[in-house]
């Protein structure tokens, strides 16, 4: 039954309802005499064993790697049929990663120049991020963690968007106050990047308990799903445990992806964790876990489109966390602040550059399929390289947001205090004007 309105906004939620699936009221468990398995509160399925042995990781077979493609682009199973997509989307797939791979180079440039302060590329890592975001509908949820150029380019980020925002220029959806790479967008749903790992964990659960109540008010509206990446570093924050233990047992409609990229900037994943990966921490939760080679976009859909599925199963009030972890290898520097040779081998990068790439993969297939070649790569690279550097040039060009805006639009009111303060920057600028170029900045000082 659909919770009842008591007005403005107020919920009576029936939580019996809301609670998880499969029950386990405490006042029904009880140690049946005979019995040969345990019923404690605690652990209801253990069966009693009379030998004494520890469980050791070592001896439990690695969480299998699911791949549609192999490195060569050829599919693996030959049983199955080919990935059911059509050569229109998997075309716009190939193009959107070709965007944030020729992107990443031009922006890393553009900060080596001193044009930019910073910048993080996504290279290797285009597969997970744009073949996941392909599984999505528009109303889906995004918390990401800041490599996922490749989510908002499939979500219909525009260039005009990704420059605004490098270039903190009047145009930013965030009004310049982020770092660049710290993308946000009101529709699609993507929550704005946060560089405090993890935060984004434990908000996407929370997020996805929303949607779940929402999805009990109005059962004919179209349910959505909350997707939460992060990366196999920031699984290692008690945020991301604190999120997973509340969703599993909240049955929130949330889908972790990590992606694993085998290093946290310097730390490797050797150095990170001894269990087998981040998929073995999700079966511990009880949540419904899946390894998957991010280097196959196909894989990687169809992971997510399955996962997305499944996380909605049940209805209104049913539901579930799901975790995807897509592994792959960070082929760039951490961010441009890196330099990844002080503590990884170069033959190594240049090894997995060389051997197994997303980009690569899907254009071999592609080209099995008889609708790519050179020609088609060259030019399309051509024209991406083109239309970027005009984002580029217009974006750079652009006047930076009105000072005033530092103190409105913080607060739905300005309080007296931001008043004050954006008084005092007035005073000091017309105090001191030869100490401050703001030509810059929209409506200069007398924005204030
Ligand atoms: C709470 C917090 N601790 C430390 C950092 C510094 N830091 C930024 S990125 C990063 C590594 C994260 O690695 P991972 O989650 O594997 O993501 P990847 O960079 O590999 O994509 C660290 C330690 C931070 N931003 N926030
Ligand atoms: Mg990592």
């Amino acid at each position: 039954m659909p919770p009842k309105l008591l007005g403005r906004g107020a919920v009576q939620i029936r939580w019996r309802k809301v609670a998880t699936s499969p029950r386990r009221w405490g006042s029904s468990i009880s140690q049946r005499p005979g019995s040969d398995s345990v019923r404690f509160p605690g652990a209801v399925n253990s069966k009693f064993t009379t030998q004494m042995s520890f469980v050791k990781p070592a001896d439990i077979p690695a969480i299998p790697t699911y791949r549609v493609m192999d490195s060569d682009g050829v599919l693996v199973d030959t049983d199955r049929g080919p990935p059911d997509v059509t050569d229109a989307e998997v075309l716009t797939w190939y193009k959107n990663m070709l965007t944030v791979s020729i992107m990443d180079v031009i922006m890393f440039e553009a900060q080596r120049q001193g044009r930019l302060s910073f910048y993080m590329v996504s290279a290797g890592e285009e597969g997970v991020t744009v073949g996941s975001a392909a599984a999505l509908s528009p109303d889906d949820v995004v918390f990401a963690q800041y490599r996922e150029a490749g989510v908002f380019q499939q979500r219909g980020f525009t260039l005009q968007e990704f420059m605004s925002q490098l270039f903190s220029n009047k145009n930013d959806n965030g009004r310049g106050r982020n770092m660049p790479v710290h993308y946000g967008r009101k529709y699609p749903k993507m929550h704005t990047i946060s560089s405090t790992l993890a935060t984004q964990i434990p908000q996407a659960a929370g997020a996805a308990y929303a949607l779940k109540l929402k999805a009990l008010q109005n059962p004919n509206h179209p349910a959505s799903v909350v997707a939460c990446y992060f990366g196999e570093g920031a699984a290692s924050e008690g945020d991301f445990h604190a999120a997973l233990n509340m969703a599993a047992t909240r049955s929130c409609p949330v889908i972790f992806v990590c992606r694993n990229n085998g290093y946290a900037i310097s730390t490797p994943t050797l150095e990170q964790y001894r269990g087998d990966g981040i998929a073995s921490r999700g079966i511990g939760y009880g949540i419904d876990t899946i390894r998957v080679d991010g280097n196959d976009i196909f894989a990687v859909y169809e992971a997510m489109q399955a996962a997305r599925k499944l996380a909605l199963e049940g209805g209104p009030g049913g539901g579930r966390p799901i975790l995807i972890e897509a592994m792959s290898y960070r082929v760039s520097h951490h961010s441009t602040s890196d330099d990844s040779f002080a503590y990884r081998a170069r033959v190594e990068v240049e090894d997995w550059k060389r051997r197994d790439n997303p980009i690569i993969r899907l254009r071999k297939w592609l080209e099995r399929q008889g609708i790519w070649d050179e020609d088609r790569e060259r030019e399309t690279r051509e024209d991406l390289r083109r239309t970027i550097l005009k984002e580029f040039g217009a974006a750079e060009r652009e006047k930076k947001p009105a000072l005033r805006e530092a103190f409105t639009d913080v607060y739905e009111e300005m309080t007296d205090e931001t008043r004050e303060q954006m008084q005092e920057l007035k005073r000091i600028l017309q105090t001191y004007p030869e100490e401050y170029d703001l030509r810059q900045y929209e409506g200069g000082a007398d924005s204030l």
